[in-house]
């Protein structure tokens, strides 16, 4: 219990630690790079202008209406960090007219801080297995698994990180180094999970790519991301675009700036990008304690704050909103017509999951684990009730939680076919990574240790396991023919007989910039991309006696294999990435040869960490005042600069072998919707949004009711009579409010590029679609194959683009061997075959009638089938691009 409580206070806490960083002081913000410009963006776009929103509008206005100004602004905020409701976040009622708190709960594996759940697979683990049925699968389990604890509000799925640095803290979170995996796997996210009625929360926009010096906090800001437009909507903003056709009801803002203005209130990506161009109809919430204005992010586009608190939370029971947003509307400083949008982009999306029918209230607290708990924990005189009813949601989620982590498994190299091994193998396994932590799964707080196998990173992102089925019980259940040295240390072991196999275990673990980790702040800025515990020692001594070494890592993200993995010993390497409970068997059922790996790499593994620009290899460290984290490789990170410098990885991006062997035939393309201009289509008009009486609304409307008696430092929206009269007196003073510039209070039709959830629909008109027959080809063992299709653009275009990039996969079913075979169809919309035109600000397809080559294989740099946009001819065994 108290696990939950440390960690939140020391979140709270870690809003100051870049003090022991460096020690700085309170400065004003270096200068963000010339070139880089956080410009206004005004006013924030009204919601409910999209034909898939608009019934849902219809409903919100018509209870909006009837809100009071009070009213309106308790259900844009949170009530404050452990006051009131039993959730990470928890926003206040309307609940006269039956609008009630809002219960906001991580993590995107799981339901956090409770127990009777499912410990899903992380979102690195569901991008590796690159099967868009079982990403959505897993979805439809952890909605319906929030929905049973009665959680509104899922804070998932993770799509930014994208993954841009390797040592990034929170990558394993999200799906993988690319937009387009990540952007499948996040709305196939939001799909499953809203599917059950529970509101997904797409996170965080944008640019938070390390976890070092994210934060605001009253001596520091946090750093700045600068990204030029076109690198932004290519790489980083794509997910987000997919979230938002996908209909997704929530965003997070990043905690971190984007070009000197923080996310939370930088009006050019919410207003501009977001709300206008990406057409979000929903709400976005701060990320926990980042939000730091109260006038300024209303303007900017910010709908509600989260938990509700300052950035020193609990101490006062302060808050830039609530009562003193309640003051801003009345003295006219926010426009009423602001916070009419704001709650009505709440109510409609509460609506649009159908939550006002028979939704569950919160069975559980984050707080505790005991049946009665403090009601208002922060409070210091709080009633005591029963806040835990321990309802298991658990159903027989195991089954897609094991399949996701089994599916995930990738296999980098298998020498000699050493696997599958076979029981009759005497086995010797290394690494305490192989056994659960003794002290119990979930010893650690926020699982902010590296102690035993390592199924999750550490933060916010996780959920307490229900149990952890470790990798050697899994072993010794399937063999009595094995010993296990639980250490990290090489022992002494006996000579082995030549036959014999030794299995070595080792992880590398990240998370959340609240938790130091092993001297790991969050990024793994001491360990880097070596295996933790000497885990690069303890293969190499391995492979110096035995002849045989499987080794399998369990890790958050690429790894620096180079000290081991030519050695002649070290036949097989398995990455099982972040498990969640399900370790054990998903691994032996691939170890063993029940199934064979089907995992492909979400991200290259490279020879050295400098086979990277420093850019994206290097953590930005300290500087006196803002850090300036400049996006100076653009569209080239990953696959995309290797591919670019001619610098080949250990492993490509999209590798994983198999115990099998496919082949890709019959491959043909068609275009579907003709690409007749480079442009797309004009944007379809904004439809209606309600709209509502501008008038401010009479100070009473503030007033708390007669004999109102506040819980201390819970956070309400009323103001005193007193000062809700001095508030509605300073309205028809002279004082304005001094607004940014560029401020505006008029509606705009918004941009070209936009026109619908996620922008200008014309945009996803398949262009073409290729079919292919994908075969096994082996003799022995069935199999699962992963088909990539990459675009390279014409060259003579005049737009400098990556040499390949991903856009469509698909994933067989189990092929027999010795010939099974299924069709697999790929598409590739107008989208895909556009570039970002900053001067049009618009997409645009350079060169509609040049040849655009789609290569297909089973690895980014497996290509060895390729079909042209041109002649709609496809060709089969050729050398890929890379
Ligand atoms: C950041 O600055 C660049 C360069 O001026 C600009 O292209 C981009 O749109 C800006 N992004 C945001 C979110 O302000
Ligand atoms: C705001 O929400 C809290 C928590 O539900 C409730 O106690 C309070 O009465 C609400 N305020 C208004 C104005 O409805
Ligand atoms: C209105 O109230 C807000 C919140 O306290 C304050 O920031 C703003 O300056 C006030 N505006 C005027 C015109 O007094
Ligand atoms: C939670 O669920 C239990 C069992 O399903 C139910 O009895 C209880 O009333 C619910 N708790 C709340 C606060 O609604
Ligand atoms: C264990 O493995 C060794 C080497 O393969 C073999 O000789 C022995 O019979 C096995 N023992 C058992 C109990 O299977
Ligand atoms: C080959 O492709 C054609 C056209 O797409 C299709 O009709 C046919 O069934 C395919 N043949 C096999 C063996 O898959
Ligand atoms: C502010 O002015 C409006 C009309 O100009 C008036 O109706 C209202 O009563 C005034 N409010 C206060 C608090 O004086
Ligand atoms: C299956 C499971 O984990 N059940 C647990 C539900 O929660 C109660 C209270 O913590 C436990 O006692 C059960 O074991």
């Amino acid at each position: 219990m108290a696990g939950t409580s440390v960690h939140s206070l020391l979140f709270v806490l870690s809003a100051f630690s870049a003090v022991c960083y460096g020690g700085s002081v309170i400065r004003e913000r270096d200068a963000v790079p010339a070139g880089y410009a956080a410009r206004p963006y005004y006013p924030s776009p009204h919601g409910g202008w999209t034909s898939d929103w608009s019934a849902s509008y219809s409903k919100a206005k018509a209870l909006v209406e009837q809100m009071t100004l009070a009213e309106k602004t308790n259900i844009t905020a949170g009530t404050g960090i452990y006051m009131g409701n039993p959730c990470v976040g928890n926003t206040g009622s309307a609940s006269r007219l039956g609008f009630p708190q809002l219960c906001l709960q991580d993590s995107a594996l799981g339901v956090a801080s409770t127990d009777n759940v499912t410990a899903f697979p992380a979102g690195i683990t569901t991008g590796a297995t690159w099967d868009k049925s079982l990403m959505y699968q897993r979805a439809v389990a952890i909605g319906q698994e929030f929905r049973g604890k009665g959680v509104n509000i899922y804070l998932g799925p993770t799509v930014g990180p994208l993954g841009r640095k390797p040592l990034g803290g929170r990558n394993w979170e999200g799906f993988g180094a690319d937009p387009v995996l990540q952007a499948v796997a996040g709305a196939l996210t939001v799909k499953g999970v809203q599917e059950q009625g529970v509101i997904a929360t797409i996170k965080h926009l944008v640019g938070n790519e390390q976890e070092m010096y994210r934060m605001y906090n009253p001596v520091q800001e946090g750093y700045s991301s600068n990204i030029d437009d076109r690198t932004l909507h290519e790489l980083y903003l794509w997910p987000f675009a997919e979230g938002v056709r996908a209909g997704v009801g929530s965003v997070m803002s990043a905690y971190n700036a984007v070009n000197g203005s923080a996310c939370s209130q930088n009006s050019y990506l919410l207003n501009g990008l977001l709300k206008d161009e990406l057409g979000f109809q929903g709400f976005v919430m701060s990320d926990w304690l980042s939000h730091m204005s109260g006038v300024a992010s209303a303007l900017a586009g910010l709908d509600m704050d989260m938990p509700g608190d300052t950035q020193i939370p609990i101490v006062l029971g302060t808050s830039y909103w609530m009562y003193e947003l309640t003051r801003s509307v009345l003295n006219g400083s926010v426009p009423v017509d602001r916070l009419n949008d704001m709650a009505t982009r709440i109510v409609a999306a509460w609506y649009q999951m159908g939550q006002d029918k028979n939704y569950p209230p919160p069975n559980f607290s984050s707080n505790t684990h005991d049946r009665t708990g403090l009601l208002y924990p922060a409070a210091v005189l709080s009633p005591i009730g029963v806040v835990n009813y321990y309802v298991n949601v658990q159903a027989d989620h195991y089954k897609v939680a094991r399949q996701v982590a089994q599916d995930a498994i990738t296999l980098l190299k298998n020498d000699d076919d050493l696997l599958p091994l076979s029981t009759s193998h005497k086995l010797s396994i290394f690494g305490t990574d192989a056994q659960v932590n003794p002290d119990g799964p979930n010893a650690c707080g926020n699982r902010a240790c590296n102690k035993g196998t390592l199924g999750m990173g550490w933060g916010s992102g996780v959920a307490d396991y229900p149990y952890m089925d470790g990798p050697i019980d899994a072993i010794k259940r399937r063999t009595s023919n094995v010993t296990y040295y639980a250490t990290d240390s090489f022992p002494s072991v006996p000579t082995p007989a030549a036959d014999e196999v030794a299995i070595v275990f080792i992880s590398s673990d990240s998370g959340e910039n609240s938790f130091t980790v092993e001297n790991n702040h969050g990024d793994r800025d001491a360990d880097k991309l070596a295996a933790w515990h000497n885990g690069d020692k303890l293969v190499q001594q391995a492979a110096a006696k035995y002849s045989n070494v499987v080794v399998i890592a369990h890790t958050v993200g690429p790894l620096i294999l180079e000290s081991w993995i030519s050695l002649p010993a070290v036949k097989a390497v398995l990455f099982a990435h972040l498990p969640g409970q399900e370790a054990g068997e998903s691994l032996t059922n691939v170890l063993f040869g029940d199934v064979s790996p089907s995992g492909h790499l979400p991200y290259s593994i490279t020879k050295a960490a400098t086979d990277l620009p420093a850019s994206i290899a290097n953590l930005r460290g300290f500087a006196l005042g803002q850090v300036q984290d400049t996006y100076s490789e653009g569209l080239y990170i990953d696959y995309r600069y290797l591919n670019k410098h001619n610098i080949t990885p250990r492993y490509a991006f999209g590798h994983g072998l198999s115990y099998t062997t496919f082949s890709l035939t019959n491959t043909s393309i068609r275009a579907v919707t003709p690409l007749t201009t480079p442009f797309p289509p004009a944007r379809p008009t904004k439809g209606p949004t309600p709209s509502y009486s501008s008038a401010i609304p009479p100070a009473s409307e503030a007033y708390p009711p007669p004999g109102f008696v506040p819980i201390w430092r819970y956070l309400y929206s009323y103001l005193s009579k007193p000062d809700a009269d001095a508030a509605a007196a300073a309205a028809n003073q002279s004082t304005t409010y001094p607004y940014p510039a560029g401020y505006s209070t008029v509606q705009t039709p918004g941009p070209p590029a936009g026109g619908a959830s996620g922008g200008n629909p014309a945009l996803w008109d398949t262009a073409y679609e290729i079919t292919l027959t994908v075969t096994n080809t082996g003799a022995r063992h069935a199999g699962k194959a992963v088909v990539q299709a990459y675009v390279q653009f014409p060259a003579g275009i005049g737009w400098d683009t990556p040499v390949i990039q991903l856009r469509d996969f698909g994933k067989t079913g189990t092929l027999a061997p010795g010939g099974g075979s299924e069709r697999v169809k790929l598409g590739l919309t107008r989208k895909d075959v556009s570039v970002w035109d900053v001067a049009a600000q618009d997409w645009v397809v350079p060169d509609p009638g040049a040849r655009y080559r789609v290569w297909i294989g089973e690895g980014s740099d497996r290509l060895g089938v390729v079909c042209y946009s041109d002649s709609l001819v496809c060709e089969e065994g050729v050398g890929g691009p890379v």
